[in-house]
């Protein structure tokens, strides 16, 4: 079995509301699916977590696109479908791992329904559902903060994560861990504070949160120990964390005692479960974050928050929290858990007719032909 074929898809999904961070808004998620088809007839899928302009990490959409065509479905070429080499064929290009990851994962996810293995059991889950946390946005108001964290309890979300930024941070923690005093409660700043602000974050010390996410720019390694020295809340990093290298010096430095997971970051499920390894051995919990995927991003995700070191709900939500409509059957919450897909590969496909409805391009790139 090799790879012949990378058809790329853009699609762009309206969001049920505007999503917004202390980096800019999402109103339509512009998402690339790729999927990789093999000389035998299997399709395997692989969605990359690029937004459309490069506000979270420097990739963005168009560079996904230039990248898989140009750089990535070229190293591919005579090269085996198995997960590890074809990791290694696109290790020696740097950077891009949100376009290397849903490449990877297009294969990983034909190799393994070409094997009849889901991706849960290729990568060790030890549990058949996961617990949910959810991402709330900032709003335009506090009423409306609470409206929506209202909203997502009555839902059952098991954890909730609320995104900060200079201006939007102590008076909305405050008042959400006052009306919910026992729920778990963390904060994501998207690197959006300087070391001169740690004095204000240790002031959310005594909000009893389970970590603070990211608080400085993601080159600041000395910026975050002095955070964790200052707060007595953990200090969790994302954006900083690249490899099972930049893991464990989070970690050994004192940077970071938690490590936020997210595949699309870190260049595949491979990377994904090797920094989580790491992780477990080196004792530090880790969850799964989310970058708005759709079912079929979701569903790997899922798989892989199953996880023993998995301790934290991830930002694993379902599929209407972000979607009115998602491109494979959704992913629903039943008490405040998902379900682990036990079928083949990411154990989910697209609804051809919905994907078709929402797709803005194609771009199909011969690999083995
Ligand atoms: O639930 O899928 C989700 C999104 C969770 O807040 C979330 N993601 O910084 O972690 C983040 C943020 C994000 C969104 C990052 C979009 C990148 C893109």
């Amino acid at each position: 079995m090799v790879l012949e074929l990378l058809r790329v898809h853009r699609l762009a999904i309206p969001l049920v509301r505007p999503f917004r961070t202390s980096f800019g808004t999402e109103s339509v998620r512009d998402v690339i699916i790729v999927e990789a088809i093999t000389s035998d007839g299997v399709h395997g899928w692989g969605e990359c977590s690029t937004m459309s302009w490069p506000g979270y990490s420097s990739e963005y959409s168009e560079s996904a696109l230039h990248v898989i065509r140009h750089h990535l479905a070229p190293a591919l070429a005579g090269v085996s479908m198995d997960p590890d080499s074809a990791q290694a064929a696109l290790t020696p290009l740097r950077g891009h791992p949100m376009a290397k990851s849903a490449v990877l994962t297009a294969l990983l996810d034909a190799w393994l329904r070409a094997r009849d293995q889901s991706l849960g059991s290729f990568l060790g889950a030890v549990r058949t559902e996961v617990d949910c946390g959810v991402s709330v946005g900032i709003p335009a108001s506090l009423d409306a903060l609470v409206e929506d964290v209202d909203s997502y309890v009555a839902a059952g979300y098991r954890r909730i994560k609320l995104k900060m930024e200079p201006g939007w941070d102590l008076e909305p923690v405050r008042a959400i861990r006052a009306r919910y005093p026992d729920i778990p409660l963390q904060t994501d700043a998207n690197q959006a504070y300087t070391r001169d602000d740690i004095p204000l974050l240790a002031q959310l010390d005594d909000l009893d949160l389970l970590l603070i996410e990211q608080p400085l720019p993601e080159e600041d390694w000395y910026g975050h120990v002095l955070a964790s020295r200052a707060c007595a809340t953990p200090i969790c990093m994302d954006e900083s964390i690249l490899t099972v290298e930049s893991a464990d010096s989070a970690i050994r430095l004192g940077a970071s005692s938690i490590i936020n997971i997210k595949p699309g970051r870190v260049g595949g499920y491979l990377q994904a479960k090797a920094i989580h390894d790491h992780c477990v051995e080196l004792g530090a919990p880790v969850w799964c974050g989310g970058m708005l995927e759709t079912g079929l991003g979701r569903a790997a995700n899922v798989a892989l928050a199953a996880l023993p070191g998995f301790t934290l709900p991830g930002d694993t939500s379902a599929s209407n929290r972000y979607y009115r409509e998602d491109i494979t059957e959704p992913f629903v919450l039943k008490d405040g858990r998902l379900s682990v897909p036990t079928g083949p590969g990411i154990g989910v496909d697209p609804l051809p007719d919905v994907m078709s409805g929402m797709t803005v391009a194609i771009d199909e790139i011969a690999v083995n032909a």
